[in-house]
C-alpha cells in the first residue's frame, strides 16, 4: 500500500481512525495515485508530526489528508508546519459523533487554511477525489480516469428504481 514515491500522504492520529480513513486509501488505489498512509498522532507524537510536515514538500507530497477524532489539532497542525495542501477529515468520536472533530478541523484561523470534508466515512472518500481533482489539473490520464468515475456514477443514479 505505501508507494516509494508517493503523491498524497493519508496520516491520522490513530489506527482506530482506519476504518474511516481506508475510504481514502481504497480511492487512491482506485485511481492509480501513488500514496502512503501512516499514524502521526499531534497529541502523542507531536515530534514526528513536525518531522513529517516539514520533509512533505522535499518528498514530493502534493496533498495531505489527514484525519483525527475528537480534539482534532493534526490536520490544522500539519497546515502550521507545511505549505502541502492539507484535506481534513473529522473522525467520528464516541462521545459527541465526530461534531467536535468538525468544529476542531473547520475553525482554522485566516491565513492558515485545511480544506474540510464531512464527517466520517464519505469525508474521507471525498477528501481522496478532492486530491485527484487536484493532481489531475496537470495530469490528463488522472483526469480522463476522474471523467469515467464520475460518468459511471452518474449511470448508477439513473439506474436506480424505487419499490412500490
Ligand atoms: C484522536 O483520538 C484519534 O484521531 C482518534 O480519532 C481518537 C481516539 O484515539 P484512540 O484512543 O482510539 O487511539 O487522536
Amino acid at each position: 500500500m505505501n508507494s516509494a514515491s508517493p503523491v498524497v500522504g493519508i496520516v491520522m492520529g490513530s489506527n482506530s481512525d482506519w476504518d474511516t480513513m481506508r475510504q481514502a486509501a481504497q480511492i487512491l488505489t482506485e485511481f492509480a495515485v501513488p500514496f502512503e498512509a501512516r499514524v502521526v498522532s499531534a497529541h502523542r507524537m507531536p515530534d514526528d508530526m513536525f518531522a513529517y510536515a516539514e520533509a512533505a514538500r522535499g518528498r514530493g507530497l502534493q496533498a495531505i489528508i489527514a484525519g483525527a477524532g475528537g480534539a482534532a489539532h493534526l490536520p490544522g497542525m500539519l497546515a502550521a508546519k507545511t505549505p502541502v495542501p492539507v484535506l481534513g477529515v473529522p473522525v467520528a468520536s464516541k462521545h459527541l459523533l465526530g461534531v467536535d472533530s468538525l468544529h476542531s478541523i473547520v475553525q482554522m484561523p485566516k491565513g492558515i487554511p485545511v480544506a474540510t470534508f464531512a464527517i466520517g466515512a464519505a469525508g474521507a472518500a471525498n477528501a481522496a477525489l478532492f486530491a485527484v481533482a487536484l493532481l489531475a489539473n496537470r495530469d490528463a490520464d488522472l483526469a480522463a480516469r476522474l471523467d469515467a468515475f464520475r460518468a459511471r456514477q452518474t449511470e448508477v443514479a439513473r439506474a436506480m428504481t424505487l419499490d412500490d
